[in-house]
């Protein structure tokens, strides 16, 4: 990890849907019940400090939710406990209905857990959606502070960090995302207005996360098919901030977990578990959901007891479900086909003296719930699709006697994590029977080697750490922005550089050509250099060294500015005209034999959209979509072929795709404007250094030369280069300062 300056100050404001604890009023008063949640005891852990390097947060922890108290109730209550201060969020019942019963667990919910065919795209649900957001706004808008940090959870507030950084550009805005982010191909069903607002909305955030590296990507992929905006390592550069998104899988509270085993109500529940039920017991608990998989795994568990009548009497399975959204039609109706399933199967394989699903419909306190999980032989995860599922990592967290076996979805997050549960398809009845087989027979030794390997991870990666994880990184944006800035040069810069020219012995100019020495163009062929720039370069090259870097091809630099007395370097480095010599030559790094597979991906896309077309250069392809006939049609197109080449090259090919102006283009990675520039200043001592351009790959440029070099971006687009300039026309008027007056 990178140098931390010391812990910033500042108060912590959480926005969650729902505040942290319960608000009750009777005749004693008002009563807080504070939910012991992961999140809750995370965010704990962050106030108090004890696991969180990077901010020293002050005060007690601002927390905005909603509440189903009305504001006539809360009139007058103190809304704090010893931890948290309570902002409440008002919603009427039929917003609530529309916002959170609807968009929320009615379209997104189901959409995003990849049930589209539940999905309800409601125009009022899409309203209610963003009149929600901005209630939560509203509610919070008289806190913040200046150094206030904001971290904003979930599906249900996908548009607030923007609402937020609208009017505060400088907070710290976090962003974490508990469910899967879907593939594109799922997320582009909802109408284009509501996929915009959501994409926007969510980069109103300086830190995006997710569980896992796959919704990582599903979510770049849609910024860049939603807004044409790509990354470079998990940064999107928005213009003029960047923001951050990554990976961040949530864990437990590991110890609060571990150390339940030996708690004197969990041993005694424990006990009585295993005197009660069979020799051997497989248990589930999840809330009510079609996405939990919860008919799969009855129907896994069924394919067991058909398929080996030698362990009927032998075992229980017992299924804790709780409540939730049950006003959902939906959910009623996956109630009452598990009420079903399980009655059918238990009167099909029941005895007298052995029910093989003891099924409930209930929550569990936390010494029942720990009890049931040390009790079990085999904990059956079996999610169709889950964010990160938190149960599995809770089962492997109890057991301190390091045995039993957790048998665990692929299509969990967590699975990515916990690669010794015995993974499995939810979906394949089969491979559920053979696995809960697998783990009835495994024996304790491999129980516990399996166990151990998994314990280590979670003890090591628990809540705290997540936390502290999520925090670094919104901290070490902070200076990632630093480096990135958007300053404008004054007359009084101009007045300096021209001076510090003056007095210099030996000065180099390094220019990028097109958005520099000439504006962009429709069409590449007709960005030809003025006379005018052409003097200016040729009377800057009497006096000093001047070197332009391009993306284009040599015949093309050649055909402008090959009559200048200067050093000319195409295709970003591969080739270089040396003025002494006189001659083109290849740069050594570069090594052929991999255009032709790259080439018929390009042409595939040429016909693909009309056009388009490659261009074959010496050590590189470019696919140009300026001259394309429907721009944003082109557009799409581009997005699409920059993500499959992205998923085509292997690193082992080295080579990079670099988006550029209107064109995508594929080159080997040896070497870059950074490298082909500093090769200039090798054994040479300038005392004055200046870089002008306006495109990403210019970047390289801007990074790689001394500190001392003054750097210039064509642009507003955020950069490294030191200072800003307008646009090609004030390119001209600073190079004209350094005229021999
Ligand atoms: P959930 O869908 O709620 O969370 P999960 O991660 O499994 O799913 O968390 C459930 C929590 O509820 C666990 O802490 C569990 O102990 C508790 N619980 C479940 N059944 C219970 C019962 N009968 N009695 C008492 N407690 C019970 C969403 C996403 C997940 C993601 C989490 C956290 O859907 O994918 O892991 O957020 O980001």
């Amino acid at each position: 990890m990178e140098n931390l300056p010391s812990r910033k100050k500042g108060r912590l404001i959480i926005v969650a849907y729902r505040l942290p604890f319960k608000i009750v009023r009777d005749e004693q008063g008002t009563s807080l019940f504070q939910n012991s949640g992961g999140l809750v005891s995370a965010v704990l852990s962050l106030a108090q400090g004890s696991q969180n390097t990077s901010y020293d947060f002050e005060e007690k922890i601002q927390w905005v939710g909603y509440t189903d108290n009305t504001r006539e109730e809360l009139e007058g209550v103190k809304l704090e406990n010893e931890n948290f201060k309570a902002h409440p969020v008002f919603i009427d019942q039929q917003l609530n209905d529309n916002y959170y019963e609807g968009f929320c667990n009615d379209l997104i919910w189901p959409l995003f857990h990849y049930f589209p065919s539940l999905a309800k795209f409601n125009k009022e649900y899409f309203e209610a959606y963003q009149e929600a957001n901005l209630l939560f706004y509203e509610a919070m808008k008289d806190i913040i502070q200046p150094d206030d940090v904001i971290w904003v959870h979930d599906y249900q507030l996908m548009m607030l960090p923007d609402l937020i950084r609208q009017t505060f550009p400088t907070n710290k805005i976090g962003f974490f995302f508990h469910i899967p982010f879907p593939s594109y191909e799922i997320f582009r069903l909802l109408p284009t207005i509501w996929r915009d607002a959501i994409i926007d909305g969510i980069l109103g955030a300086d830190v995006v996360g997710f569980h896992t590296n796959d919704f990582v990507e599903y979510f770049l992929k849609a910024v860049r098919m939603v807004i044409g905006q790509g990354n470079r390592m998990h940064y999107v550069t928005l213009n003029n901030r960047i923001v951050k998104v990554d990976a961040f899988p949530i864990s437990i509270d590991y110890k609060k977990f571990n150390d339940a085993y030996d708690h004197p109500e969990v041993v005694q529940y424990r006990e009585n578990m295993r005197k009660e039920l069979k020799e051997k017991i497989i248990f589930s608990v999840d809330r009510l959901d079609y996405s939990k998989g919860l008919l799969n795994r009855l129907n896994g568990f069924e394919r067991f007891l058909e398929q080996h009548k030698d362990w009927h009497e032998r075992v229980s399975f017992v299924m804790m479900v709780v409540p939730s959204r049950d006003q959902i039609e939906q959910y009623q109706q996956m109630k009452s086909d598990i009420d079903q399933t399980v009655g059918r199967i238990n009167a099909k394989y029941g005895k007298i003296n052995w029910q093989p699903i003891l099924y409930q419909y209930r929550s569990m306190p936390f010494e029942e719930l720990t009890g049931m999980y040390s009790a079990s032989d085999v904990a059956l995860i079996t999610p169709v699709r889950d964010g990160m599922n938190l149960v599995c990592k809770e089962y492997v967290a109890t057991r301190r006697d390091r045995v039993g076996v957790l048998i665990l979805s692929e299509m969990a997050g967590a699975a990515a994590e916990l690669g010794e549960a015995l993974i499995i398809n939810p979906t394949d009845s089969q491979d559920i029977a053979d696995a809960i087989l697998k783990a009835l027979e495994m024996p304790t030794e491999e129980q516990t080697k399996r166990m151990e390997a998994m314990q280590q991870r979670l003890r090591e990666y628990d809540v705290f750490a997540w936390t502290n994880d999520f925090f670094t990184q919104m901290h070490m944006i902070e200076q990632e922005h630093d480096r990135l800035r958007l300053d404008y040069l004054t007359d009084k810069d101009i007045k300096d550089i021209g001076q510090k020219y003056q007095h210099a012995k030996n000065r180099i100019f390094f220019f990028d050509y097109d958005g520099t020495l000439v504006p962009i163009v429709r069409d590449p062929h007709d960005a030809i250099v003025t006379d005018e720039v052409k003097s200016l370069i040729a009377e800057l090259a009497q006096r000093d060294t001047v070197v332009v870097i391009s993306g284009r091809d040599q015949m093309f630099l050649e055909k402008v500015l090959g009559d200048l007395p200067i050093h000319l370097v195409a295709e970003h480095g591969a080739l270089i005209k040396m003025k002494e010599k006189g001659e083109w030559v290849l740069n050594p790094a570069y090594q052929d034999g991999w255009k032709e597979s790259i080439r018929s991906i390009l042409d595939l896309y040429v016909k693909r959209c009309p056009g388009a077309f490659v261009e074959e250069k010496q050590t590189s392809l470019a696919w140009h979509y300026r001259t394309a006939e429907d721009q944003e049609y082109a557009l799409r197109r581009a997005q699409e072929l920059a993500w499959q080449l992205k998923n085509f090259i292997q690193p082992d090919m080295s080579l990079q795709i670099i988006e550029g102006n209107m064109v995508i283009e594929v080159k080997k990675t040896a070497f870059n404007k950074g490298t082909s520039a500093t090769s200039f200043l090798d054994g040479q001592s300038y005392d004055f250094i200046l870089a002008m351009g306006d495109d990403t790959t210019d970047e390289d440029m801007f990074e790689a030369l001394p500190d001392t070099a003054y750097t210039v971006k064509v642009g507003d687009a955020l950069s490294m280069a030191k200072k800003h300039i307008k646009n090609q026309y004030a390119v001209m008027e600073l190079l004209n300062t350094f005229k021999e007056k």
